[in-house]
């Protein structure tokens, strides 16, 4: 168990966070150590290596820190955990779902793939996209060198120094992914696609459906295929991907045909053939009775192979028990390691360990691990309607130039925009995500008024934020190595979302009868959204108008999500009824949006002070906390784990992301700036415009943001409780601001903290 104590301990940590990530197909099997050492000498002192010191540091502070809550734990404190996992364990498998029939589809080392495929000099040789920098991906024989997706080129080069390294090409991989998606489109109109090369499908209606089918829809012919250099060669693929249950026969013209099944395995091998068929590309794919498990099942017999797990609970439970953590999609390197550290490493420990995981962790987190341990995961994929976002985005050799950088910024949006509007989908922020080459990852977003969706609108918005960052570290250029934009906030789905409700919904005086929170109107706090420094503002959005469309909220979901890092996590989130801590009856009583509990008061100045307190931390640890509720450790939400970002494609968020989404979002739109909470990426711009308070309108004499963020929350604050109180509306132009230098921790700081 690694937690840096030591200086020998603490070098193992590293090494482990540095040493080669062999949970990739085609990587089994390697000399670990070898690869390791090579790994170790060729990245010392790069900046690579610094930044991945930097996040080991961090990790092992937080596991250090986990365990002294470890050892405090009392028999009791874990007797009641113990009662409140084992009610929610048959809760949980009350309402095990095996009906569907969910399908993960993968590509095999896609990028590689398509550039094989259009250069087949390449097929034998160690290959691998992307540049010395950093790698996209590699081919399965350069993975037998242990180089892979998301390592450094130069690092790669050294383990297999015959290794080709091939430019990416990203209009390639975007044709050959439309047609990808054609074929998916067959078997489930609203599959779910995650990245240019893997989708989520439900595929149970079409298995209604087909079992009825006469066997000549179910009949496909093979085709020669010819590459770009004139050869011709057959692409019935090995038989091992066509076994002998089903062997070509001839049809009336002499051509080779396949005949396929009714089943589910033999959908999904029509499916994979007909990918090839139409792609040269070879596919993977996992069926399972959910996703989470078919995302494992995908992995399983990969490259171009299936695996299907059945429906019944037996045959999950058993194929979960052995199953590393770092299979499960969602658990990256530092969960991995923060579980190693308590002993646990398989799906089964997990289950063994629920009562102190739920103890020691967020809710979010432990409820994951609870699910993850049962072997549940989503039944239901996401319809388009219900995104909660869609992003894009490039890992590249270093680029300054000013440029090249606003043409990318120009080409990220463009394909946004292409995606979005094959899907009908609009959203009203914008996030920039860069990161630099000292690997430092910043989020920037702003959230309009309406929704947008078209090249120029994201634009728009994009380049003033990028213009914004290239101006914060002026004179000196900002100097790159990853450039993404996300859109969110979509128009659909907000509509579905009447849970999200503003700060002035949630902190309405609670009435004995309120279950009708949700209903509470969406009053804006605020009219006008000031435009960020040096934002200009977007010609993108044709119908702006601020002063009735702008509002800023901080969503419920997301005050939340602050409750998880650090308090008894309840079903706060649908109404304020459900807070632990009851008001006495007939009593009128105030929610604070940052502890979530009652405060028996109806005097603004009171309950003002309360929330002052909660955010600057003092409040946390006291006031009617129950023995179980110990200072929570992260949530896995907050992980973005470095290996687990494609370094290039569309992704669409997945459920671990959402919380961070969240948190994000609040900040987003109380702020309409916002720094990302990556743990260890988390920096923040010294130099820049002093900020406009968004609700006081006021200059604040401060570029420090955690400074400015206290300070509009506490505006926000301050002028909800007028509202609250029945006062005539803030005057801004009077109304008292709080000091920009206040000091303690801003609501924003509690959220992200850890
Ligand atoms: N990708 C990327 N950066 C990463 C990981 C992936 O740019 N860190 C890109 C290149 C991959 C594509 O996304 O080809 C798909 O990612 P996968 O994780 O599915 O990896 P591959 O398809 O390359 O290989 P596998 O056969 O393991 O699926
Ligand atoms: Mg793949």
């Amino acid at each position: 168990m690694a937690t840096g104590g030591t200086s020998s301990s603490s070098e193992e940590g590293f090494l482990s966070r540095m040493a080669l990530n062999d949970n990739k197909a085609g990587m089994e099997g390697l000399n670990r150590d070898k690869i390791n050492k090579i790994i170790m000498e060729s990245s010392k002192g790069s900046r690579f290596y610094e930044n991945e010191l930097k996040k080991e540091q961090q990790v092992n502070q937080r596991i250090e820190r986990m365990m002294l809550q470890k050892a405090h734990i009392t028999e009791q404190q874990l007797s009641k955990a113990q009662a409140q996992v084992e009610k929610m364990t048959s809760d949980l498998e009350r309402g095990r779902d095996l009906s569907r029939v969910i399908v993960h589809v993968d590509m095999d080392a896609f990028y590689a793939a398509v550039e094989t495929r259009d250069c087949p000099d390449l097929m034998d040789k160690p290959m691998a996209v992307g540049s010395m920098s950093m790698l996209s991906t590699s081919n399965y024989h350069a993975r037998k060198f242990g180089v892979r997706a998301a390592m450094p080129g130069f690092i790669a080069k050294k383990l297999c120094p015959n290794l080709v390294i091939v430019p990416t090409n990203f209009d390639k991989y975007r044709a050959v992914s439309a047609e990808v998606r054609e074929v998916f489109a067959d078997y489930d109109p609203h599959f779910l696609p995650m990245s240019l090369d893997e989708a989520y499908l439900d595929i149970s209606d079409h298995l209604e459906q087909r079992r009825g089918w006469p066997e000549a829809l179910r009949t496909h012919r093979l085709r020669l295929h010819t590459n770009n250099t004139g050869t011709t060669w057959s692409i019935s693929l090995p038989l091992s991907l066509y076994p002998s249950s089903s062997p070509c026969l001839q049809d009336a013209a002499g051509g080779e045909v396949e005949v396929f099944g009714t089943c589910a395995e033999e959908a999904v091998r029509e499916m994979r053939f007909r990918i090839e068929q139409k792609t040269s590309l070879t596919a993977s794919a996992g069926i399972a009775p959910n996703m989470m498990l078919a995302k494992v099942c995908s992995d399983k017999n990969k490259p171009n192979g299936q695996y299907k797990l059945s429906s019944n609970r037996q045959a999950v439970i058993d194929f979960i028990q052995d199953l590393p953590v770092r299979k499960v999609s969602g658990i990256g390197k530092v969960t991995e390691k923060m579980l190693g550290a308590l002993g646990i490493t398989s799906c089964s420990h997990l289950g063994q360990e629920m009562a102190l995981l739920a103890l020691l962790f967020s809710e979010t987190s432990w409820h994951h691990f609870l699910h993850i341990s049962m072997g549940l995961g989503s039944t239901h994929i996401e319809r388009d309607g219900e995104r909660k976002s869609m992003s894009t985005e490039r890992t590249f050799g270093e680029m300054s130039a000013l440029k090249e950088q606003f043409s990318l910024c120009r080409e990220l949006c463009q394909d946004l925009a292409q995606d979005l509007q094959k899907e009908a989908l609009k959203g009203k922020t914008v996030t920039l995500k860069l990161k630099n080459v000292n690997f430092e990852v910043k989020t920037r977003a702003w959230t309009l008024p309406c929704a947008v969706a078209t090249t120029e609108e994201l634009f728009a918005v994009a380049k003033d934020l990028l213009k914004t960052e290239i101006d914060n570290v002026s004179p000196q250029p900002l100097r790159l190595r990853l450039m993404g934009v996300r859109v969110s906030s979509f128009a659909s789905a907000d509509d579905k979302k009447p849970l999200q409700k503003s700060i002035v919904g949630f902190l309405h005086k609670k009435q004995t009868n309120s279950s009708s929170t949700s209903q509470i109107s969406h009053k804006p706090v605020k009219e006008h959204l000031p435009k960020p420094p040096g934002l200009t503002q977007p010609s993108a959005c044709p119908s702006l108008n601020t002063n009735t469309s702008a509002e800023t909220h901080i969503s419920m979901s997301a005050l939340t999500a602050s409750d998880k890092m650090t308090h008894e996590p309840t079903a706060h989130a649908s109404t304020s009824s459900c807070c632990s801590t009851e008001p006495e009856s007939g009593t009128d009583s105030l929610t604070c949006p940052v502890c979530f509990r009652e405060v028996n008061t109806t005097e603004l100045t009171v309950f003002n002070r309360h929330i002052d307190q909660c955010l600057s931390g003092v409040t946390m640890g006291q006031n009617n906390h129950t023995d179980t509720e110990l200072e929570r450790g992260p949530s896995v939400c907050e992980e973005e784990e470095e290996e687990d970002e494609k370094t290039g494609g569309k992704r669409e968020e997945g459920a671990m992301e959402k919380g961070r989404e969240l948190l994000s979002r609040c900040m987003l739109d109380s702020v309409g700036l916002q720094l990302d909470s990556s743990a260890g990426d988390h920096t923040e711009s010294t130099t820049g415009p002093a900020l406009t308070c968004p609700v006081c309108q006021e200059t604040q004499d401060t570029n420090d943001l955690t400074l400015f963020n206290l300070h509009v929350d506490l505006c926000l604050n301050q002028e909800v409780l007028h509202e609250l109180g029945g006062l005539a509306p803030v005057d801004r132009t009077t109304h008292t601001a709080p000091p920009a230098a206040h000091k303690g921790l801003c609501f924003r700081d509690v959220l992200f903290t850890e």
